[in-house]
């Protein structure tokens, strides 16, 4: 079916299913098909996390994704113990073929991540110590970027960094990085990302930043302060990364906080992606029709919030279709449905999610 048709017919669903004008026949006629094309009319980039192992064998899940997406992040395939057999050799073959792939595409390609606490190869407890910490960071950091320089539009550098329940002052998270090298791990990680390939946008990536709750106000001030020493010594971070992994339940968004948190950061001469959206359904009841609208209330909520800040140069939503979702096993239901975060449904259809990001991408 052309992309009008569908548009039109998912238009008259949405519309009859909910009774509302969210998708009026007026305004979805004459607009854009995809994602993308809502957001470059505002000079946004939209886009989605996804696999090596998903492109590879998904045809129609792909044609989707291109179809929809700018900007293509692989989900773990950058990670260490993806790209890290052994201690001194890289495997490239995922990494390779999906720098390929989004060229061929033309998809920009975000690389996620550099330097994080998660995801380490099994050697690395045995091999990485407080001498040869730093000869690790850097190995891995200048073989992998300058191998892609030139092809990453941004790099997570440094990934959830910050961790106020730790304890510490300085609102780091405790971590090898952290224990072998103090806080440089996280100067020296960037330094050298932005030696290995002076065009990447170099990021700081963290989550929780939210909710107008205490937790999410201490992560907020703990990453603002945290950006604020960085800046201060003249290291090269570019942009901040809020990841957006948001929630159905009672925690509740602060306009006010969020955008002066925002506004703190663009101050700083900051870009700012919105690295990871999606939102849990796991308190929700049942029938899909209420939870689809629930979740796309949130994106909504959340968008008109966060797209009021002209620093914002990216929308990614943690994956694209329910097909493909961490939640699935991070996340699940209690009561075994199939969880709903994302803007497509299972069979690659849009949702009410879609709905909601399309008019938000378009900054109202
Ligand atoms: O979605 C990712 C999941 O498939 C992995 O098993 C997990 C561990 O590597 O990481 C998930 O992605 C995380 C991302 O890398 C950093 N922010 C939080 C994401 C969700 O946990």
């Amino acid at each position: 079916m052309p992309p009008l048709n569908r548009r039109d017919f998912l238009s008259w669903v949405l519309g009859s299913l909910t009774g509302t004008t969210l998708a009026s026949k007026s305004w979805a006629s004459d607009r854009p098909a995809f994602l993308k094309d809502y957001a470059a009319e505002n000079n946004l980039l939209y886009g989605a996390a996804t696999q090596y192992s998903i492109l590879k064998r998904d045809r129609d899940f792909t044609r989707r994704f291109i179809e929809e997406c700018a900007i293509l992040v692989p989900e773990n395939d950058f990670k260490w113990e993806k790209l890290r057999p052994a201690p001194q050799s890289f495997d490239f073959t995922k990494t390779d073929w999906l720098s390929s792939f989004a060229q061929a595409h033309n998809l920009k390609l975000r690389g996620h991540t550099l330097v994080w606490y998660k995801a380490l190869p099994e050697w690395f407890t045995t091999e990485v110590n407080q001498t040869n910490a730093a000869k690790h960071l850097v190995n891995h950091i200048t073989t992998i970027v300058e191998r892609y320089a030139g092809k990453i539009h941004s790099w997570d550098v440094v990934n959830e960094a910050v961790e106020p329940k730790d304890g510490r002052n300085d609102g780091l998270r405790t971590s090898p990085w952290l224990e072998y090298l103090g806080e440089e791990y996280i100067e020296l990680a960037f330094k050298t990302a932005a030696a290995a390939d002076p065009q990447a946008l170099l990021t700081y990536n963290d989550f929780d930043l939210a909710y107008d709750t205490p937790e999410q106000e201490a992560r907020r001030t703990a990453t603002l302060k945290l950006l604020e020493r960085l800046k201060a010594k003249d290291i090269p971070v570019q942009a901040l990364g809020m990841q957006g992994h948001l929630y159905a339940g009672s925690d509740r968004f602060n306009a006010v906080k969020l955008q002066r948190f925002m506004q703190n950061v663009a101050d700083l001469g900051l870009k700012i992606i919105v690295s990871e959206l999606d939102v849990v359904d796991r308190t929700l009841e049942a029938a899909s029709i209420f939870r689809d609208r629930a979740v796309a209330n949130i994106y909504r909520e959340y968008l008109e919030i966060v797209l009021t800040q002209p620093a914002v140069i990216a929308v990614i939503t943690w994956g694209l279709s329910d097909r493909y979702t961490w939640l699935k096993k991070y996340r699940p239901r209690m009561d075994e449905a199939n969880v709903r975060p994302l803007p497509l449904d299972h069979n690659l259809a849009p949702k009410l999610a879609w709905e909601a990001l399309a008019r938000a991408l378009q900054r109202f």
